[in-house]
């Protein structure tokens, strides 16, 4: 078939890097997977205890091994480990959660949250050793200037995200995904560009001793999958 842009140079192609594990085998891993995957939870209350940055780095090497829209890579990672940087995150994260709870967020939103206890006090953006800010890069900006259109954007950083938190959970930190709404102070505080969209804030860190988290349960494989075959 001819190629629709041939003034694109075609990627080279390398051989894939792959081998075949034994049916029993691969049952075994997906198995003790979802054990792992299992042992994951969202953490409220975290320990102000230093993880070294290099487990960072390796976790956040791992997120960028995402499938992403064209390879483009879409996105950024602020980690913040600064106290005065911490403290001024906090500090802006209240004031909106403040207003969501006196009254921006609807009661039907208030009512879904109740039972995670949650309210506008942030002490874990201080506590926390890490936060990782994570932005979507809506295009990029070339050198000169020129703007370059970047595909499935939010898809992307989703699905990095996703493995964000499956690296750290494996290294055996908790992490808390936390959505301050509006989040466009991040940008000032972080001094990020406006192609850089805040994302989510990942707190990151070894939990408090005696922390506690919700009693909640997964649904069933009947309750999120169907198949057809
Ligand atoms: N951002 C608020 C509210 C909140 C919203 C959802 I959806 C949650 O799952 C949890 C909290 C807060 O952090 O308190």
């Amino acid at each position: 078939m001819p190629r629709p842009f041939p003034s694109l140079p075609r990627a080279e192609f390398t051989s894939l890097s792959w081998e075949e594990k034994p049916v029993d085998e691969m049952r075994a891993a997906a198995r003790a997977f979802l054990e792992t995957m299992r042992g994951r939870r969202t953490v409220r209350d975290f320990s102000d205890r230093a993880v070294p940055r290099d487990i960072i780095e390796s976790c956040l090497l791992a997120a960028g091994t995402a499938p992403n829209g064209a390879n483009r890579q879409p996105w950024r990672f602020v980690v913040v480990g600064d106290p005065d940087v911490k403290r001024r995150l906090r500090e802006e994260a209240e004031i909106e959660e403040r207003a969501f709870y006196a009254g921006k967020a609807p009661q039907e939103w208030l009512d879904a949250l109740a039972h995670l206890g949650t309210d506008e006090q942030k002490p874990f953006l201080e506590r926390a050793p890490w936060l990782i800010v994570i932005f979507a890069e809506s295009y990029e900006v070339g050198a000169d200037g020129s703007k370059a259109k970047n595909y499935y954007v939010t898809e992307s950083v989703g699905i990095a995200t996703g493995m964000l938190i499956t690296a750290l959970h494996h290294a055996g930190l908790v992490t808390l995904t936390h959505t301050p709404s509006p989040m466009k102070f991040l940008n000032t505080l972080l001094g990020r560009p406006d192609n850089e969209r805040p994302f989510l804030i990942l707190v990151t860190g070894y939990p408090e001793e005696g922390a506690t988290v919700p009693k909640i349960t997964k649904k069933p494989i009947d309750g999120i999958a169907l198949f057809v075959e």
